[in-house]
């Protein structure tokens, strides 16, 4: 990572949230695209040997009014305990990954099952490439991130492979800086290869995804000495996911979510998946209208997505937008 940094040359700003304190940096790394994302880390509640308080180290008052006083301040931050950001570096970076940190316009999709067929799943087919998903299988059969892994389970077979379809692994997910609970988020990975999304879930995939969200909530507040319980974990995947094998996201409940992380429009309760899929007929999730947020930059939305929108509204009846007055018009 510090070879990394230090030969990073900076190109331009991709996005910048003042809310979630995340930047992500677009440059180049000997001559080759990368991403570079800066995240303020949360305070280490947990750690009782050091209130936030005492962290403080210096402080420059703003203003104080009756019984309110503000400053700024310089907070003591030691690399195990309280780092000061998360550092992310995506090298080489592929433009996929570029358009997908930068900032965009965003629209509310229908993909009704007609339009997956015709433009998404075609799409989806290119998408899942050994290449794009390389960092699952080398987490799912070669070690990778091993030392990190919360909860391996090969579902009866000695090693993956033939019988290990119920088989899933539990990591901290790379959105995680690994210190604060409060922010805790890890990534179930399953071993079965057949589903990519949820689109491709089935009434019969129903008891499997039961299985799955009961071990899931035993084993991860036992993982970390109960100090978050089963019904403190929001557990739920995205539609459309970045990576078509499926997996689902396990997020402290109080976590409030990184951007549209877990916004409507973008996460599904697992909870609700698999009502649903007691409620939909052979076909599923393939049956069903999923409606979702895309940004303008998604390679989706020029092959197809824009178009089906607009027509999408003018068959609903929705006005056109008007054209934009300038000022003089308008008054
Ligand atoms: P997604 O819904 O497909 O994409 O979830 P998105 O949430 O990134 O849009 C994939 C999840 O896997 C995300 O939460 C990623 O942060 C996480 N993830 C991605 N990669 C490349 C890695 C990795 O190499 N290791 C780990 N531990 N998590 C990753």
């Amino acid at each position: 990572m510090d070879s990394l940094l230090s030969r990073f040359e900076f190109v331009r700003v991709l996005d910048s949230n003042p809310q979630t304190k995340v930047v992500s940096l677009y440059g180049h790394v000997d001559d080759q695209p990368a991403i570079v994302t800066l995240e303020k880390t949360h305070f280490n509640t947990e750690d009782a040997s050091c209130s936030c308080v005492s962290a403080v180290q210096e402080t420059r008052e703003i203003a104080a009014n009756d019984i309110y006083h503000w400053a700024v301040a310089l907070l003591k931050q030691d690399i195990l305990h309280h780092p000061a950001a998360k550092v992310n570096v995506i090298w080489p970076a592929t433009p996929v990954h570029v358009r997908k940190y930068e900032q965009q316009a965003l629209h509310l999709v229908r993909e009704t099952p007609e339009l997956y067929q015709r433009v998404v799943a075609p799409w989806v087919a290119e998408q899942a490439t050994p290449a794009r998903l390389r960092w699952v299988h080398n987490i799912l059969y070669e070690g990778a991130e091993q030392e990190r892994v919360v909860y391996r389970d090969f579902a009866g077979s000695a090693a993956p492979g033939a019988g290990s379809d119920d088989g899933f692994v539990v990591l901290p997910d790379m959105k995680w800086d690994g210190v604060s609970l409060d922010a805790l988020y890890l990534v179930a990975l399953v071993y079965r290869d057949d589903v990519r999304s949820l689109r491709d879930l089935r009434p019969h995939h129903r008891d499997w995804l039961i299985g799955l969200n009961n071990r899931i909530r035993a084993v991860v507040p036992a993982c970390y000495n109960y100090a978050l319980h089963a019904d403190e974990l929001r557990i739920f995947v995205h539609y459309p996911p970045s990576y078509y094998h499926f997996h689902i996201h396990v997020v402290n409940i109080r976590h409030p979510g990184l951007g549209d992380g877990i916004a409507a429009g973008r996460a599904v309760l697992l909870e609700d998946v698999i009502e649903s899929l007691g409620l939909l007929g052979e076909g599923g999730y393939l049956e069903r209208t999923l409606t979702y947020v895309i940004g303008e930059n998604h390679e989706l939305w020029s092959r197809g997505l824009q178009d089906a929108v607009a027509r999408q509204l003018e068959k609903d009846g929705i006005p056109k937008r008007p054209p934009v007055l300038n000022r003089e018009e308008s008054s």
